[in-house]
């Protein structure tokens, strides 16, 4: 009993400090890039070539559609003014004109043809998955995700940080219901390739930045892959509604160097790989912890 106790404390040392040093080492010099910024709009900054394609296509059908809709308010204005009963007392009675019909469904079908030919080789590109540098497994729980990295053996859970912790991990209070007190960590330039799933329900992996958003469903792995090309910090949140607290499971990227990259997975096998998983959450649940402090946060926020 004792050496059981004893070697729980060491392990919950080793996590808690080995945890807030590798929150530290890693966010020195990052920059958060990947966020919604207060009263802006449109898409957050695109560092993969799948966001921009993604950002691209939008551009496109904005495009495709504001011609459409300018066409069509035309028509209608040109109807109005010209066909009102006092400019055009004495309609036409015909009904039926064959190269009208033609015309009203040859020109949808084109549109939507040309609509496909754009959208389709992008959708293709974000679904074929590649052969990656980087194989990460991410699970949806309610409601936190779990990062497995299969190569080097050990995987962590990563909770949304209560307001009150978010300076002890670097972040300011702007980030709050983003920032975890973990993160996914990737090198930059590399090709990271994440396997989805669910633990429970439903749940969706997004990072707006990257361009991808994948459903993890319970029972199924589904593919996911990018390459960052800057260093940052990049946030995401869970995109498929999951149950109470769907709101309040963030996704945290960082994106760093190989040095820096090499430097965190030594440290996190030994942090996570040395304490299975089932003594982690016995600390957490044992411990006036994280988890706890977060339920409250979410609580106190849900009544707000
Ligand atoms: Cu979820």
């Amino acid at each position: 009993m004792r050496v059981q106790i004893k070697h729980l404390m060491v392990g919950m040392t080793s996590v808690f400090s080995a945890g807030m040093a590798g929150a530290v080492d890693v966010n020195q010099e990052l920059s958060i890039i990947g966020r919604p910024v207060n009263g802006e709009y449109g898409f957050q900054p695109s560092v993969t070539e799948l966001a921009r394609d993604v950002v691209w296509l939008d551009s496109a059908m904005l495009y495709i559609i504001t011609s459409i809709s300018l066409v069509v308010l035309g028509l209608i204005g040109w109807v109005v003014i010209r066909y009102n009963r006092r400019s055009n007392p004495h309609p036409a009675t015909f009904s039926h004109y064959t190269p009208v019909e033609i015309l009203w469904t040859v020109i949808p079908v084109l549109i939507l043809v040309v609509i496909g030919t754009l959208s389709l080789p992008i959708l293709f590109k974000q679904q074929i998955i590649p052969e990656g540098d980087i194989h990460i497994k991410a699970t949806g729980n309610q409601w936190y995700w779990n990062y497995e990295y299969p190569d080097h053996e050990f995987n962590f859970d990563s909770f949304m940080l209560a307001r009150d912790q978010l300076e002890e991990f670097g972040y300011s209070q702007d980030e709050y219901l983003l920032a975890t007190d973990t993160a996914m960590v990737v090198p930059v330039n590399k090709t990271v390739v994440i396997n989805v799933t669910g633990a429970d329900v439903i749940h969706s992996w997004t990072v707006p930045a990257f361009g991808v958003k994948q459903d993890g469903v319970p029972g199924r792995l589904a593919g996911l892959w990018f390459t960052p090309e800057v260093e940052g910090i990049f946030f995401g949140q869970c995109s498929e509604l999951c149950g109470k607290d769907h709101a309040y499971m963030p996704i945290t990227v960082k994106v760093v160097s190989q040095e820096a990259y090499d430097e965190w997975i030594s440290n996190a096998t030994a942090e996570y790989a040395e304490v299975p998983t089932q003594t982690r959450k016995l600390i957490v649940a044992e411990g006036q912890d994280q988890q706890q402090k977060i339920q409250t946060a979410v609580s106190t926020a849900r009544l707000q």
